[in-house]
Formats: C-alpha cells, structure tokens, sequence
C-alpha cells in the first residue's frame, strides 16, 4: 500500500448511527486522549464496526501498514504452582501426577528444539514452584545465554518476579538486578489479569494484586527493563473493570514510558474451575483489540496474539487496531490446556501470508520491534 493510498484512506469520512461515537471520533482525529466515559461508550455502542474504524485510524497512523511478528519460542520450565488460580488451566499443585518441573540441561534442549529457523527470542514463564529457589531460573537463563548468546530473553512475568523476591527475601529491586544480572533482558506481560480487587478475589486470589503488578513493572521500567502488559477479559470482569484496568496501565505507561505492547487475552475457559462460563465471541475479541488500540495511545503497540484468538480472528484484527501478530511460538501450553485447539507453531512463512492477505506488510521484529534480517538459518538485528 503506498503512502499516498493512506492519505488518501486518512480523509474518509467517519460515520455511526451512534451519535454518542461523534465526539469520541473528533477526539481520536485530533489526537486527543480519551476517558473513562469514553471507554465505556467504546464497549457499550454496537457499532463495533465504527469503533474498529477509529481504531485502525489510530494504527495507520502510527504504523500504516506495517505489521510486526517474530521467531520465538515458548518455555514453561514448570507448571507446579502454589497459586491454584481459577482462571487457569495450567498450574498443578505439588504431589500431581501431572506436574512436571525441567531439569536445567531439559530446559536447555527444550530452547534449542522444534524449529529449523533460528529464534530471537525465548518467551519463558511458568508456575510459581514452591521448592524450586531463585537460582534455579538464574542457572537456566545463565545457561541459556551460554548456549544461545543472541537470542533476547524475555522471561518471567511480574508476578513470577514478586515471588521469587519473596521467596528469596530479597526486594524486588534486588531480584530484578540479579536476573538482569543472569541474563534477563525483558520481560512478557502475563499476570496482569484484571486490575479490580473484587474480580480478582475470586479468579486469582492468592497472586499479588494489581497494585503490586504495576508496582513491580515500575521497578523494572525503573532499571531501564522493557516489559510487556496483558489484560485478561472475558470471565467475570464488567466494562468499567475492563476501562479501569486500561487507565492504570496508561498511567504507569505516562511515568516509566517502560511497557512495549499490551495483549489483550481473552479467557479461556476450558478445564479450569470457571469451565461453566462460555467463550468469548468474534466481536467480543476484536472490539477489545479496537478499545485497546483507542484507550492505550502511549502504547506503541498492540498485539493480536494468534495463539489465544485463533489466526483467523487475529488476521482481522489486524484491520482493527492490531499491529502485532505475536511469533511462531513453537510450543504452547497455557491456552492448550485449557482447550485451544490452534495449533502448537507457525512458520514465518504462514505468519507472513496472513498478514499480506490482511492488506499489510510484514516486518520480522526482534523482542524490542528492531526490523530483523534472515541470511539462511541465522539471523541480523538491525538497530
Ligand atoms: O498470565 C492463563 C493468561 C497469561 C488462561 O508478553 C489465560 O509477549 C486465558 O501473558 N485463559 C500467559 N488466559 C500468556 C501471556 C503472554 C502470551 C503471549 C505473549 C506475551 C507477551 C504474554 O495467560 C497468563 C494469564 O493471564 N491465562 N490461563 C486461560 N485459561
């Protein structure tokens, strides 16, 4: 698409027969910043279509059409979890048959498999195992980094780090340094869920809460880490919970400027204790992509990530405010377990006919959206 084909997309008109989306829509075009009425609107109008519109204006103008996508893989090195979250499919408590805890040298060979194209990034998040003690996940990304020197790690959640800290009896501060110090160079946005005390009593008791969360992702922005920010929607949560989580994370974004993408995931209800609640629909998950891309304008970007809303749903949503599809990802557990039947990977290849087929043009990023170049199996950041 050239640029003179956006200009000229950028002067269509902007109609709803939702007048209430008028004065949203004239904010949004004179790059105003919106409010929690506004988010309230954004989720309560049925004019998904409009609300898509606004938030591909926003893309467009931020991105054109420039669509971002990278070559990761995924490593769960345990799923014991003392946290017994309902919301997850996932964890297993210490004694289940079905828990399982890698070896270091497992984990390491698990980084290096699956997948003929070299990574640049390894996504590493897990349960909270109770015994496993700090220097644990130190040894393994220290070994990581031995073994694969290039390859960016962006691993554990805040809520993994807190824990760690408590476990440790360390501040946060101070687990943060000694995993920058082992070879962390960012981190993913799991975790977050949904900000509201009262949502999260019942879907994720025994975390941190929220104020924790933002509070650990500041300390990090703090010591000059990236971290990545998710919400999970699509459970018990209500419009204002949604907006209010989106407000804070866009306050801490305005002080630390530390987050890269914000992920919206939608739950995933399948062989979790909330199995009785339905799956979100379609437009239930685009719209939230589209909310997103017009609440959150200091985010950078907004990930559609393929693995939870299915390639074909991300696909779209990259016509809706997405300007990231996620990666290749390899081998995934936390939305297998609980019943999502996309597949395990895909080849860059695939990632790119989806996003060419979107009308977009891919642009193969590493972790920190550096444009990546492929020479047969290797690979050149270019910064
Ligand atoms: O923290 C757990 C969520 C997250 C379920 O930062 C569930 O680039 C739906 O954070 N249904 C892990 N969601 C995934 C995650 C992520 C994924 C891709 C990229 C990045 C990134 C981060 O998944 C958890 C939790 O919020 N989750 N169980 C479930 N049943």
């Amino acid at each position: 698409m050239s640029v003179e084909n956006i200009a000229s997309r950028e002067r269509a008109p902007f109609r709803s027969q939702d007048t209430r989306l008028e004065p949203i829509a004239a904010k949004v075009m004179a790059g105003e910043r919106l409010d929690l009425a506004d988010g309230l609107t954004l989720y309560g109008t049925s004019d998904v279509l409009a609300v898509g519109w606004l938030a591909n204006h926003v893309r467009e103008r931020m991105h054109g059409d420039i669509t971002y996508f990278n070559v990761n893989r995924h490593i769960n090195p345990t799923n014991v979890c003392v946290a017994a979250c309902k919301l997850c499919a996932f964890g297993r408590k210490k004694g289940d048959p079905a828990g399982y805890t890698m070896a270091l040298e497992e984990a390491w060979q698990t980084a290096a498999s699956g997948y003929s194209e070299a990574v640049t990034e390894f996504h590493i998040v897990g349960g909270l195992h109770p015994d496993l003690p700090l220097e644990y996940f130190l040894d393994l990304v220290s070994g990581l980094k031995q073994r694969f020197p290039k390859v960016h790690v962006k691993a554990f959640t805040m809520v993994e780090v807190a824990y760690l800290a408590r476990r440790a009896k360390l501040s946060i501060e101070q687990t943060l340094i000694k995993l920058r110090e082992a070879g962390v160079d960012s981190m993913p946005g799991g975790g977050a869920e949904i900000f509201s005390a009262r949502v999260r009593s019942i879907i994720c008791d025994h975390k941190i809460d929220g104020e924790e969360w933002l509070d650990t992702a500041r300390m990090a922005h703090k010591l000059g880490f990236r971290s990545n920010a998710t919400m999970l929607y699509g459970h018990i949560e209500n419009d204002e919970d949604r907006v209010d989580h989106l407000l804070k994370l866009r306050a801490v974004q305005d002080d630390t400027g530390g987050f890269q993408t914000f992920i919206p995931l939608a739950f995933h209800p399948e062989n979790t204790p909330l199995d009785h609640l339905p799956v979100t629909t379609g437009l239930t998950d685009i719209r939230q992509i589209a909310v997103s891309r017009l609440m959150l304008d200091n985010f950078a970007h907004i990930k559609a990530y393929w693995q939870m809303m299915t390639p074909k749903i991300a696909q779209i949503a990259l016509r809706f405010g997405a300007d990231d599809l996620d990666g290749t990802v390899i081998e995934e557990k936390i939305y297998h377990d609980a019943g999502a039947t996309t597949p395990q990977g895909m080849t860059r290849k695939e990632l790119c006919r989806l996003i060419t087929e979107a009308g977009r043009i891919p642009v193969e990023r590493d972790t920190l959206y550096n444009p990546v170049t492929r020479t047969e199996d290797s690979f050149v950041v270019a910064v």
